[in-house]
């Protein structure tokens, strides 16, 4: 996986969402998602106008979002087809099938409407991957299950780690087209099987912060780790000096990434 082009890789790919997010990335030379975590409607679209030309996907956490109505989600969809990006809900679903599928389709946020991509945890059992299926599938949306997490003394390794993957496998790559994690948690797998690998954890300035967060350079993360895509919150969005500041920051995290990317294609 780690010596294919993301274009190439696409055609490995049954799942509408996971084709194009390879696609765009390949089209737009770009490996960077930037997390748009910021609480007011007004805030998220002016993030993601600016960092638009340098993504391949934005990432909401909607539930944070204080001024939410449908005119908001209604626009980041339309942003998303204005500038090739696909849009990751990072959800972190983690309740039994028959709630997470409520919980993806229903209240105030109707998650499956406008998000392209969202993740969940594999703790509750496969039944949290059938139920977000049976909304999400339908619709063309893609799932990745949390297998590794970036924050200091989480429980998702070893064989917790192990056990996502194999659920992974058995859901199929229709729905389930890969993970969060820190490295490449499917390296034991045959060579015809491609799932993507999404890391938070990513700054080029801080190391940490004061809750556990841990963070690590794009470099270390697409070239000495083989994961497919870096996600950048503070890093991007928090950055001092206005609007300017944050695309000129995006394109950086960008140039990095890709930067990474073409130096692993080569050493193989
Ligand atoms: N995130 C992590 N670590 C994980 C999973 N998800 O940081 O293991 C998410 C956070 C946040 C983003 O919920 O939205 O990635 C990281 O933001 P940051 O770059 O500002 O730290």
């Amino acid at each position: 996986t780690t010596t294919k082009r993301y274009g190439a890789r696409a055609a490995a790919h049954t799942n509408p969402t996971a084709r194009r997010l390879l696609e765009t990335m390949e089209r737009k030379k770009t490996n960077l998602c930037v997390s748009v975590d910021v609480t007011k409607a007004a805030d998220v679209l002016e993030v993601v106008r600016r960092v638009a030309p340098a993504v391949c996907m934005v990432k909401t956490h909607i539930d944070i979002i204080e001024d939410f109505t449908p005119a908001l989600t209604a626009e980041l969809a339309r942003l998303a087809e204005e500038h090739d990006f696909v849009i990751f809900e990072d959800r972190k679903f983690a309740d039994i099938g028959n709630t997470v599928s409520l919980q993806y389709s229903s209240g105030v946020h109707r998650i499956a409407e406008w998000s392209h991509m969202t993740n969940a945890h594999p703790l509750p059992g496969p039944g949290i991957i059938t139920g977000l299926g049976v909304v999400g599938k339908p619709l063309g949306r893609a799932l990745l299950l949390l297998a590794e997490m970036s924050s200091a003394g989480n429980l998702a390794t070893g064989e917790y780690t192990r056990t996502a993957v194999r659920m992974a496998r058995e859901a199929g790559r229709d729905w389930v087209v890969g993970f969060i994690a820190m490295g490449r948690v499917d390296e034991d797998g045959p060579a015809d099987e491609d799932f993507l690998v999404l890391t938070p954890g990513v700054g080029l300035v801080a190391k940490g912060d004061k809750l556990g967060q841990q963070y690590r350079t794009p470099r270390e993360v697409v070239y000495d780790s083989g994961c497919d895509v870096i996600i950048v919150g503070r890093g991007i969005y928090g950055v001092q000096g206005g609007a300017e500041a944050v695309l000129a920051e995006a394109e950086r995290y960008r140039a990095e990434g890709w930067k990474a990317y073409e130096e692993r294609l080569n050493r193989a």
